[in-house]
């Protein structure tokens, strides 16, 4: 732009130039001083704006100069200030680095407490599913029967409460000798081993979609709660079944051995009653000699085997062993000439049903 602005100044100068020549053509430049002047006025006054326009670009050159001097020295302010940024984020980055690298040891050290909580949490789960079974306990115990004869219409296992102790699962039986009766103890294959110690005795043993035996304590509380009449079920390898009742059946705590107090009036169909010989006898079991036999003791597995009320020793031992054929063994279930029985089951129901 300005090339072209110089351009055309220089093109109307020398219009100009040529029309005072014109203008003056009789006139001589190279002649006299006179004309030298006039001359030199002339060409000053051409050159003159083109002087001006220089003289301009000059102090526009030299503002510019000092313009571009000024730039340097803000991009240099800017150049340190950018060097003193980079370094502040460098020592930044030292810093973040180096509290990074503490947290992560700090966390290693974590990790021992990390594991007490999960066990914490594993024991929470636990005790809460251990309320949760305690909350279903005590709903049943809300509406829990004293024995079977509350639910003869629905036999099978049932928790009963008898007196004002815990609670236990009972085996109800509607099937064998009419409604409403407790099974005491089964023998239906031979799988459970009836040679066991006192305690076992005591506490009960096996299953009942099997062999077992209620538990002398149980027995005890519930025919001490009301009294109880007693059924014996009985089958033979042959097919013959029979059975013996008593119609009042109770038997002592632990304190007395679980002394088979009373049987009441015996009626069935077998032999002979052979349970009355066993009447007012403390209960017996390898590990404890309570039967009236001086010379030795009747639940020696070299003598009957398992717990029972024995005297000297035996009119009946529906707990002996359990053969799988008819055996005449004195060892065996018995009942007196009724040998090796295939099928036992005692069972108990309170009189007043
Ligand atoms: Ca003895």
């Amino acid at each position: 732009m300005k090339c072209v602005m110089f351009i055309y100044i220089l093109f109307i100068s020398l219009i100009l130039i040529i029309a005072e020549a014109e203008f003056n053509e009789n006139k001589s430049c190279s002649a006299t001083r006179i004309a030298e002047e006039e001359c030199g006025q002339y060409t000053y006054k051409a050159v003159r704006p083109l002087l001006k326009y220089i003289h301009q670009m000059k102090e526009e050159i030299e503002n510019n100069n000092n313009k571009v001097e000024s730039k340097d020295k803000e991009i240099k302010q800017l150049q340190e200030q950018l060097s003193q940024h980079n370094q502040f984020i460098i020592e930044a980055l030292k810093e973040l680095t180096k509290n990074v690298l503490s947290i992560k040891e700090e966390m290693g050290k974590l990790d021992p407490n990390c594991l007490k909580i999960q066990d914490h949490e594993e024991q929470l789960d636990t005790q809460k599913k251990l309320i949760d079974q305690k909350d279903k306990q005590i709903s049943e115990i809300k509406n829990i029967y004293s024995d079977c004869t509350d639910i003869a219409d629905a036999p099978g296992i049932h928790m009963i409460k008898p007196d004002h102790e815990y609670p236990f699962n009972v085996l109800c039986d509607s099937a064998t000798a009419g409604p409403g009766w407790t099974v005491i103890q089964q023998r239906i294959h031979g799988k459970e081993d009836f040679n066991r110690d006192w305690a076992t005795y005591r506490n009960g043993f096996g299953a009942f979609d099997g062999d077992f035996f209620l538990g002398l304590e149980k027995i005890h509380r519930l025919t001490s709660a009301q009294p109880h009449e007693l059924y014996i079920h009985m089958e033979g390898f042959e097919g013959v079944i029979k059975y013996y009742r008593y119609d009042q059946f109770s038997i002592a705590d632990e304190h007395d051995q679980y002394r088979l107090i009373t049987l009441g009036k015996a009626a069935g169909n077998a032999t002979q009653d052979n349970f009355s010989y066993h009447r007012n006898m403390k209960f017996s079991t390898f590990d404890r000699d309570n039967d009236a036999w001086d010379d030795g003791n009747c639940a020696s597995k070299y003598k009957y085997c398992g717990g029972w009320w024995y005297n000297k020793c035996v009119g009946s031992n529906l707990n002996g062993k359990y053969y799988n054929f008819k055996l005449e063994d004195s060892d065996g279930i018995h009942w007196d000439g009724f040998f090796s029985l295939k099928t036992v089951k005692m069972l108990i129901r309170p009189k007043s049903y």
